[in-house]
Formats: structure tokens, sequence, C-alpha cells
């Protein structure tokens, strides 16, 4: 299934009038606010947001899914529609992998696939937190952490031959994100499970080639409820000082308890340098529920500041920040959602990328609480929707990508292609 760049351009003409009006009245606003509106669009062009093999499908809850049928049979296929959406929106050029679900059978044939779409491959990502059928020792109680020292071999190993995979199709970063805890008081020997933890991963760490990143995602709670062995950022932090400087803390917007100030743990770790990866979902009750940004735009915002003050920051020693988008859908198209998804995240760098940081900066220190407030709001109240759609659409992309989707008909093709009943794989 492919879109081509005359489809696009056919759809973009039917809307073009209404957009340049709208995106002349704020490109004056923008100027007139002594902003550059061409920095802008090129800078919000080259933001580019990775998407995870396991986006693609619906993911479902425990209690059940409902296929929409024409999902992704394959690692090839995953790719297509990737490559699909970042025909549409340009902003959206590379894919993280799930290993085992994504192993490459014939990685120069995937390769040749990744850069007919101008794809690469963003991160490989360790699977723990479930058995595979071949699998010798179960996890049930633990990977990194167990008391045994053949489980954690296993789960070590798993990780070293995840870079491997990786390595065959030019990925230079290993995402871990760990399921281990516990699930009742005295379950664990809290002291001993961390230190366990921290040594399984000084094997993996020092097992990587000296060009790779390693990401340590934290989580407060499930799949255990009583206590997790990376539950805050604090100890991915302490993990990454453990292990060396090509170790950073990756923040998940879903991996946090509620009201939790991200905004402020992002500050902080940029302030430390050791903010590497980001996650995107909606965070409304844990991992991977809504669309990013469907219920709390202005959180969103807010997390973005943080992210280009510690940017456009020179003092900041910061390393480049992998964006994924992680999320799991089970009512929408996951084309569609992750269409919004993207939308939702560069309108929120875009906002964040017109405050007017002198005026902040100015407020803060004379302790103008009323107008460093109001600089923000100014910012995020401002409607930047033509200012992104103008750089994608002089990227090559669409003014309005779920209309070019609906429009040329493309689930009911793929439905056609792969089936009503096909299933993404590993979910
Ligand atoms: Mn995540």
């Amino acid at each position: 299934m492919q879109l081509t760049p005359d489809a696009i351009a056919g759809h973009n003409e039917k809307i073009t009038a209404l957009h340049q009006r709208q995106y002349q009245f704020l490109a004056e606003t923008l100027h007139r606010k002594g902003l550059n509106v061409e920095n802008l669009l090129t800078t919000i062009q080259a933001f580019q947001i990775a998407i995870p093999s396991w986006a693609l499908g619906t993911g479902g809850t425990r209690f059940g899914r409902y296929p929409g049928g024409g999902e992704p049979r394959n690692l090839e296929e995953k790719i297509e529609d990737v490559g699909l959406i970042h025909t549409l929106n340009r902003s959206a050029n590379s894919i993280s992998l799930h290993i085992p679900w994504d192993i490459p059978k014939d990685p120069g044939a995937i390769k040749g696939r990744l850069s007919h779409y101008g794809l690469s491959i963003d991160s490989v990502n360790s699977n723990t937190f479930q058995d595979q059928k071949d699998q010798l020792h179960s996890y049930k109680f633990g990977s990194l952490c167990h008391t045994q020292a053949e489980i954690r071999k296993q789960a070590i190993d798993h990780n070293i031959a995840c870079v491997a995979y990786g390595k065959q199709l030019d990925a230079k970063t290993l995402t871990v994100w760990l399921a281990d805890g516990s699930n009742f008081p005295g379950q664990h020997h809290l002291r001993r499970a961390y230190q366990r933890t921290a040594d399984s991963l000084i094997e993996i760490y020092e097992a990587m080639p000296s060009d790779w990143t390693m990401l340590v995602e934290y989580k407060p709670y499930e799949p255990h409820f009583y206590s997790m062995i990376i539950p805050d950022w604090g100890t991915s932090y302490s993990l990454c000082q453990t292990l060396g400087e090509n170790a950073h803390v990756l923040v998940d917007l879903g991996h946090h308890l509620p009201n939790t100030n991200i905004e402020q743990i992002v500050a902080r770790l940029m302030h430390f340098g050791r903010l590497g990866g980001f996650h995107f979902n909606g965070s409304s009750y844990g991992d991977d529920d809504l669309t990013t940004g469907a219920t709390k735009p202005f959180q969103l915002f807010l997390i973005f500041h943080e992210l280009v003050s510690g940017m456009q920051d020179a003092q900041v020693k910061n390393p480049p920040i992998a964006w994924m988008i992680d999320a799991s859908h089970n009512t929408k198209d996951p084309i569609e959602d992750l269409l919004q998804s993207c939308q939702n995240i560069l309108t929120s760098y875009a906002r964040a990328l017109i405050v007017d940081h002198d005026k902040l900066a100015k407020a803060q220190e004379n302790n103008d609480v009323v107008v460093a407030e109001e600089v923000l709001r100014d910012a995020f109240f401002t409607d930047v929707r033509p200012l992104v759609a103008e750089a994608i659409r002089r990227a090559g992309g669409a003014l309005d990508s779920i209309g070019v989707y609906r429009w040329a008909n493309i689930r009911e093709q793929l439905i056609r292609e792969r089936g009503k009943l096909a299933l993404a794989t590993g979910l």
C-alpha cells in the first residue's frame, strides 16, 4: 500500500486557500512578536518521532481485543505502515523494534525496505516481561533482578542478543524496561534485588559497542503492585550513573503516578545531562493508554517548554533525545491514532518554541508570578496548527493527514491486501 506524492498534493490543493489565509495571519502575528517564522518551520520539520512496531495493531486490554482488520502481519508490513505515516506527515522517520516480536529474518531486505521509505531503526527494545515458548527459565519471579544466577544470565543474554539484532539493522540504542518487581511485602530483599539488577545491567552495558546508548526506563507500578525494581527517575538515574556515560534515563509519560510533576523531572534530568529518551502517550491511567495530548494538552505543553528550554540552553549538556510514541490502541484505527499523536506532539512542540524566554526570565527574576504564568499561557493559547501544517506541507506531506488517509480509503485497501483477521505480531 503506497500513497503517491501526487495524491497528497491533490488533496492539499482542495484546502490550500483556507490554509494560506490562516497561515498568513499566524505568520504575521509571530513575526510581530519578534519570532523568525522560517526558522520555526525548519525546527518543526527537524523534529522526528519514532513509531514503535507494537503500536500498529490494536493492543487491547486484558479483557479482550477487537482487531480492526488489515493489521501488519510481519516486520515488512509494519515498516510499510510507518512508511505510510511518514509519507503523510514527514515527521516519523524511524521505527522501534521489539525483540523477539520483530526479529529480522533477512536484514538486507529489511534495510532495503527501510531506505525505500526513508526510515531507519531507532532502537531495539528487550522483552523479559513475558515467557517465550522456547525459553528455558521463567521470568515469573523476575529477570535481571532474579535470585537465581542462571535466570539472570538468560535475561542478560537476551539483552545482548537484542543488541546483535539491532547492529544488523544499524540501530544504536537498546531500551530496557524491566517488569521486575514484587507483589507482596517481604517477597523481595529490596536492597539486594536492586544490586542484582545493577550488576546484570553492568554486564549488558559492558557488552554493548562503545557507540551504543542504553536507555533505562522506569515505572512506578504494574505488572507488580507492591514494588517495582525501577519505580522512578531517581532509581533510573542512579543506575545510569553506575553504568557510565552512554546510559541515559528514559521518561515515559504514562509511567507516573497521578499529579506527578513530569515537567520538573524533565528539567532535573536535563540539568544532570541524563535525559536520553522520551515515550509519548496519554498518561491518564498508566501504560500506553490514550492518544498523546488527548486529555491534558496544557501538561504536555509545560513538559515541552522544559524540553525546549533545556535544548536551547548552551549551558545544558544533555544528549540528543530519542522521541518515540509508546501507545497501544483498542478503539481507534492505529494509524489514525498515531497521526493524531504526531500532530499533538508537533503542536505542543511548536507552542513551546514560541514562548518568550526573555520575558519569562525577567518575570522569574523579579518574582512576578502573574507575568511569568501569562507568558506561558500566551504561547499555549496561540493556535499554531497552521504553522505545523505549513512545515509539513513544505516537506512534501499532507495539510490534513487523517483527511488524506480517509479520502484514499487506506484501511479498506489494507484489509483487502492483508485480510480482515490479520493480527500484528507480538500482541
Ligand atoms: Mn515506554
